[in-house]
């Protein structure tokens, strides 16, 4: 870590070509944790997200949807500023690459590379891809044609162009990395970045005479007919935005703490941003971090595959906080994640529900019932010495996990002292204490809980602040840099206090809020909701045995498919028309693709569940399911050994 007093944290700054997806949603909300637990820590704090509004691909979007550009930029622009207000992101500033202000900061920046020698003019052919506004060597090509990286036709662009010598910086840049082993993280993209280098950096083309959607060169260039690559234009916003080019205001934030982005524009910031940044004689960021890739039913979730799961609908549908932590504990900061609603209710009611709402709701219990609610802490450290160790020893781990970006695992290290506090009730059990007259013990336990919440929520404000908001509420106390000094950094205990009523903080969740988003194979009950078994006893290998009533209540049929096609954007489902003896046919989707084709299907018989709620798939309805076998050599559907007629029960 650097020892700046000052943190810098940043997003990327997104395209304006289409609206936020819950991937932009979780590199937001990562940095938004940052920035809240960064002030919480007493930095002077500067969180910058933004948008990205420049280039061919923003020009050819407005162009489709029959706007100018501008108001094209501007209307998608502000998409993504009401989000993050609905969100409550605390950004200190929302860039616009068409902000007058970073346009003079970018060609402030080329004039400045120029006079270094940085930059010639030379011309250039080479295979072009709109998509990612980045030129292809042809060997780097799918078929001598298609983009490597998002699989759309190339076309070959010769034009006259200024160069950034890129190739000068191939030592500097690798002795870098070499001194500061954590400027990328996680660490194994850190290779990845050397070994691209190491390979050797070629000049890089950095102005268009193809379109003229970007910022001019400084008009010392006298040039009028180049605009700058949207990427040298994009990387300036890190410093435009603090002032750099116009009044400087803000530039003692530089260099920054952390800049956030997604794997997939790690090379833009891990190479050519360090050159630039060295090129213009500034300090470099202390770390350059890159998360995973969000995927739905396994595939990239992207707005060019218009699979995108609207971070607005599961915040609204699952609270805003609940959906936070879950994006932040789910997966491993720089590992890929599958998004899953049945994963989101599994965390909301397992982890926050009956880890931390329950605790809340045991000491409203324990200390209403005693105490009216009275708690004091006098007695704690007579009692309670090695329950606190132990919970201060998970909280000094934090921040560092934290700075090293393992916010998975400082989620997890903070579920600790949650479970010394639910394993002490268990063990000391306030009510028998009561009952044995120990009163003076059953209020320092109470007092320990309470603590043990209160630095929790602490800690865990800066991932779910409304919600720890109410917990401090409720324990009487505000969350802020001071408190974090006393409870967290001195490790001191609550003042005597009177409990606030609280309303529950997480609801229990039974079923899937948002239908139309689910993935094909997530149609099973949730984990978390197992319902009663009614006959405990009869166990066979763990399977519970049911009664033949029990069976018959699932209508089994024959089916005809009379009609199969792909579902368009699915890899994994067909969607069917069987017919089971009824009047019309069953619309059925089905997860099968992998394994049969529309061809293969059609005409053959298949086993039907046919009482099943119809639920709606990729915004299609599936009326049944189709009965199949599935292990590691693959799945295979389950047929009647004869031709039978449609609608022919089974069982
Ligand atoms: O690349 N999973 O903008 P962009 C996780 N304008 N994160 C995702 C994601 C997914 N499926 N999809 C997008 C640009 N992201 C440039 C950046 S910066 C100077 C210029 C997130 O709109 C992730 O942070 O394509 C990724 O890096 C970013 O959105 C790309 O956003």
């Amino acid at each position: 870590m650097s020892c700046h007093k000052k943190a810098y944290i940043t997003t990327p700054i997104y395209y304006v070509n289409d609206i936020a997806h819950i991937g932009h949603a979780y590199t937001t909300i990562i940095a938004d944790t940052l920035a809240r637990y960064s002030r919480l820590s007493g930095l002077e704090t500067f969180f910058l997200t933004g948008t990205d509004e420049h280039g061919q691909k923003i020009e050819e979007a407005a162009k489709s949807r029959g706007k100018s550009t501008q108001n094209y930029a501007d209307e998608i622009s502000a998409t993504f500023k009401n989000l993050w207000d609905d969100f409550d992101i605390s950004y200190d500033k929302f860039i616009r690459t068409t902000d007058a202000d970073h346009i003079k900061g970018v060609q402030k920046a080329f004039s400045v590379m120029v006079k270094k020698g940085d930059i010639y003019k030379d011309t250039y052919k080479g295979h072009y891809c709109i998509s990612c506004e980045t030129f292809f060597p042809s060997i780097q090509l799918v078929d001598d044609e298609f983009c490597p990286e998002c699989g759309k036709s190339t076309s070959i662009v010769e034009e006259e162009s200024y160069f950034f010598r890129l190739s000068e910086y191939q030592d500097k840049l690798l002795a870098y990395y070499e001194a500061h082993p954590d400027f990328i993280l996680p660490k194994s993209k850190r290779n990845e970045v050397i070994r691209f280098v190491e390979g050797g950096l070629q000049d890089l083309s950095i102005t268009r005479t193809s379109f003229d959607w970007g910022v001019k060169l400084p008009e010392e260039m006298n040039d009028a007919k180049h605009v700058m690559y949207v990427w040298l234009d994009a990387l300036m916003n890190y410093i435009t935005a603090l002032g750099y080019g116009s009044d400087d205001a803000n530039m003692d934030f530089w260099p920054a703490r952390v800049q956030l982005i997604g794997k997939d524009i790690l090379r833009f910031h891990a190479i050519y941003w360090p050159a630039f940044l060295m090129s213009l004689d500034l300090p470099l960021p202390t770390h350059i971090a890159a998360h995973g890739w969000w995927t739905r039913d396994g595939e990239k979730m992207s707005k060019s595959k218009g699979n995108v799961v609207n971070p607005k609908e599961v915040a609204d549908a699952y609270g805003l906080d609940n959906f936070r932590y879950f994006m932040l504990r789910e997966v491993p900061f720089g590992g890929d994640g599958d998004f899953s609603q049945k994963a989101l209710i599994d965390r909301i009611n397992s982890d926050l529900g009956n880890d931390l709402g329950n605790l809340l709701n045991r000491l409203v219990g324990m200390s209403g019932k005693y105490f009216e609610g009275k708690i004091n802490s006098a007695k704690v450290a007579t009692y309670h010495q090695a329950e606190l160790d132990e919970v201060h020893a998970s909280l000094e781990k934090l921040e560092p996990l934290l700075y090293e970006m393992q916010i998975h695992r400082y989620l997890e290290e903070l579920w600790r002292p949650l479970s010394v506090a639910n394993k002490a009730i268990d063990t000391y059990q306030p009510w028998t204490l009561m009952k044995e007259g120990k009163e003076e013990e059953a209020m320092a336990l109470n007092g320990l809980i309470a603590a043990i919440l209160a630095k929790v929520a602490v800690m865990l404000y800066p991932v779910m602040p409304a919600v720890c908001t109410k917990i401090s509420q409720a324990l009487c106390f505000d969350i802020d840099t001071a408190t974090w000094q006393t409870l967290i950094k001195e490790s001191a205990l609550l003042q005597p206090f009177t409990l606030e009523k609280v309303e529950p903080l997480f609801p229990r969740i039974e079923e899937l809020l948002l239908e139309q988003i689910e993935p094909i194979d997530s149609k099973a009950e949730t984990k978390t909701e197992k319902k009663p078994q009614t006959q405990e006893e009869d166990k066979t290998e763990g399977i519970a045995l049911i009664g033949i009533d029990q069976f018959f209540q699932t209508s089994l049929k024959v089916g005809t498919v009379v009609s199969a096609e792909e579902v368009p954007k699915s890899k994994k489902l067909l969607l069917l028309q069987v017919d089971v003896g009824e009047q019309v046919p069953r619309q059925v989707l089905a997860g099968i693709r992998e394994w049969y084709s529309a061809e293969e299907m059609l005409g053959t018989q298949v086993c039907v569940v046919a009482n099943l709620k119809p639920a709606t798939l990729m915004g299609l309805k599936s009326e049944g399911m189709l009965l199949a076998a599935k292990d590691e050599n693959g799945l295979c559907m389950i047929r009647p050994e004869k031709p039978k007629t449609a609608g022919t029960p089974i069982g």
